[in-house]
């Protein structure tokens, strides 16, 4: 039978199949590797129970990566949104790395401004996205308690990864996209006493045929070392029309004289926090030789 994997916990696995059946699936031997989101063959082994044989080639894989050690969220997923809020605090720098991560992959990112009921957090966090909106992404305020049809616009005909630091409202999002979704809440976690993050698993859910999201736990940081230099770079879209037209083919863009990008910078049409951005996650991620 095939399926799409619609949750990962360990290493179990729960398949919706094409004939809408659900299955828990195990993986054999060393195979492991498989994420959410993968389109899979499994064999059954039992009622509701089956083995993943093979796992199709992935259209995308979203993954933040330490060194030397991968860290996939979710296959086959055409959308990013990064949902943040007015409370608690969030950082630019996080969304700016998860957004850089889904270029990667050429998907298509957006940021979701939650908690839009909070009007002055939220206008502060709307304030600090500006340089995102100045690079061309959306950046749409909803209420997961109230009004999300800015989102639900965006959503239509793809599959869309929800992530963001715990505690931005992920789950409560999908509990207002999908009735009957119960995804576990702050509220509920708390009453149930668990830890810190509310959600501990990425679970994809299926709005309609063909439009699907992802909730997927929160996170504290979103580590690039999967990505060269060069691909860093690109994740910046508004610089892609300058790169390699530097005086210097190696050019840093910190000072070099005939730095197309600072000139870019110094002309307006780059805002110069996305630049900072660049140079802090250049830094970490991959300091000169
Ligand atoms: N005021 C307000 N609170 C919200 C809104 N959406 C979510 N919250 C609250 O924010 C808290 C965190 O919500 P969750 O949905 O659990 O957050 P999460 O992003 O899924 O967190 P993790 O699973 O830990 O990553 C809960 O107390 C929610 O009730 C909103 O639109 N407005
Ligand atoms: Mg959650
Ligand atoms: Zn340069």
């Amino acid at each position: 039978m095939r399926g799409q994997v619609i949750a990962a916990f360990g290493r179990q696995y729960l398949v919706e199949t094409d004939a809408g059946s659900f299955v828990r699936c195990v993986t054999r031997g060393k195979q492991g590797g498989v994420v959410c989101g993968d389109r899979v063959a499994a064999a059954p082994t039992g009622p509701g129970e089956g083995v993943i044989a093979s796992v199709e080639p992935r259209t995308s894989l979203f993954q933040r990566a330490a060194p030397h050690r991968a860290k996939p969220i979710a296959a086959n997923a055409t959308q990013t949104a990064v949902v943040v809020a007015g409370e608690p605090s969030f950082s630019d720098e996080l969304v700016c790395r998860a957004i850089v991560a889904a270029e990667r992959e050429r998907m298509k990112a957006l940021v979701v401004v939650n908690k839009a009921d909070l009007a002055e957090a939220t206008r502060d966090a709307l304030a600090r996205l500006a340089p995102l909106g100045a690079a061309g992404y959306p950046v749409v305020a909803i209420s997961a308690r109230g009004d999300v049809s800015p989102l639900v616009e965006r959503l239509a005909g793809e599959t869309t990864v929800l992530v963001g630091q715990s505690g931005m409202g992920k789950s409560t999002i999908v509990n207002a996209l999908v009735p009957g979704a119960n995804a576990e809440t702050r509220e509920i976690s708390r009453f149930l006493d668990s830890g810190r993050h509310t959600t501990t698993h990425a679970r994809l859910y299926r709005l309609a045929p063909g439009t699907a999201i992802v909730d997927c736990p929160g996170l504290q940081d979103f580590g690039l070392a999967h990505l060269s230099r060069a691909e860093i770079e690109a994740g910046f879209p508004e610089l892609r029309p300058l790169l390699g037209h530097c005086r210097f083919t190696d050019c840093s863009h910190r000072s070099e004289p005939g730095c197309a990008v600072l000139a870019a910078v110094a002309a307006g049409r780059i805002h110069p926090r996305r630049m900072e951005l660049l140079q802090r996650i250049l830094a970490a991620e991959r300091p000169a030789p």
